[in-house]
């Protein structure tokens, strides 16, 4: 009976000893051992690539890469830059994948987008979107490849730019399903592209009640002869708790909850008519990490509307989640 008592006593002191060894932080920089193995990052040196942000932070708060010390290659090193991080965000559809990035170079503020899009035929695109302060589009410059699935099309890439010409103009030249659009348009204050929406909100000191009123530009609706802006309204509705899956497994996150109404003009198409009537809104929603400056909010949760007419009508949603 002693003996069987000793062995108990031994026995969970060496799963406490096991439990200390998986929790153990040597380093103290927020990140455990075991995790630090997870990340590649030194277990002992609480700030692995030197850039002045602890390993944890970066990980946790930041959404930075530990080891790298200038995540988003633009020269400011993680801690001095306001938008540091370089994200990959899934559509939970399975249609988009994007990378994106906001860095500052001698062209300004730019937001950097490689986009993946899978609509039976494969379209990626790079854009390099030129935003003025507060995050409305000054200039965009993107290349589109088209893969067809369809051996009777030919694969092709094009070249494409937003211009702007003399007083609210913009020229276009977009490359598309249908070939090269060109042309001249009307292009109102505080306007974007309409993936552009949830970064135009990175300017801004987020509040519960806040709300936020600009212009989302797609150029599908614009292919189309309709009205190709769309009012957006953006609301902070509040702040909650969500998970998050990360490679160090499933975290809560406070974030602050986005609501955007998009209402577009009324549609010429009778399917889009149909549809969308009779407000020709939708409502879209966002999920950005409560921190106290664009450097620790990270967009963790987005929505992006599409309505497409080729190849076939839809009207959809690209729910994005970061990849971390
Ligand atoms: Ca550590
Ligand atoms: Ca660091
Ligand atoms: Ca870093
Ligand atoms: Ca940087």
């Amino acid at each position: 009976m002693r003996f069987l008592r000793l062995f108990l006593v031994l026995s969970s002191a060496t799963a406490l000893l096991a439990i200390d060894a998986v929790a153990q932080d040597s380093d103290n920089d927020g990140l455990t051992d075991a995790q630090e193995r997870i990340l590649g990052t030194n277990p002992n040196n609480p700030d692995t690539d030197g850039d002045g942000l602890l390993d944890g932070e970066e990980y946790f708060v930041y959404f930075t890469n530990p080891l790298k010390a200038d995540t988003d290659e633009d020269g400011l090193s993680d801690r001095e830059d306001p938008y540091p991080r370089w994200l990959r965000y899934e559509d939970l559809n399975g249609v988009t994948t994007t990378v994106d990035r906001i860095t500052q170079g001698s062209e300004g503020l730019k937001f950097h987008q490689l986009v993946e899009v899978k609509v039976g035929n494969v379209i990626t695109i790079d854009w390099n979107n030129f935003m003025n302060a507060n995050f409305t589009l000054r200039e965009a410059r993107f290349t589109i490849k088209f893969d067809f699935l369809d051996p009777h099309r030919q694969d092709y890439t094009g070249e494409g730019y937003y211009k702007p010409v003399g007083n609210n103009q913009m020229e276009i030249v977009l490359p598309s399903y249908e070939g090269l659009y060109k042309g001249t348009i009307h292009w109102p204050g505080r306007a974007m592209t309409i993936s552009d929406w949830v970064y135009h909100l990175y300017s801004k000191p987020l509040r519960v009640g806040q709300i936020y009123e600009f212009n989302a530009f797609y150029h599908e609706l614009l292919l189309w002869g309709e009205e190709p802006f769309a009012r957006v309204r953006a609301e902070v509705v509040g702040t909650e708790r969500i998970p998050l899956e990360t490679r160090l497994g499933r975290r809560e996150y406070t974030v602050y909850r986005i609501r955007a109404v998009f209402k577009f003009a009324p549609f010429k198409d009778p399917f889009f008519r149909t549809f969308l009537a009779p407000d020709y809104e939708l409502t879209l929603q966002a999920f950005i990490t409560a921190g106290e400056t664009p450097q620790k909010q990270a967009f963790v949760r987005y929505t992006t509307p599409f309505l497409r007419i080729t190849p076939t009508k839809s009207v959809g949603f690209s729910d994005f989640i970061v990849k971390h």
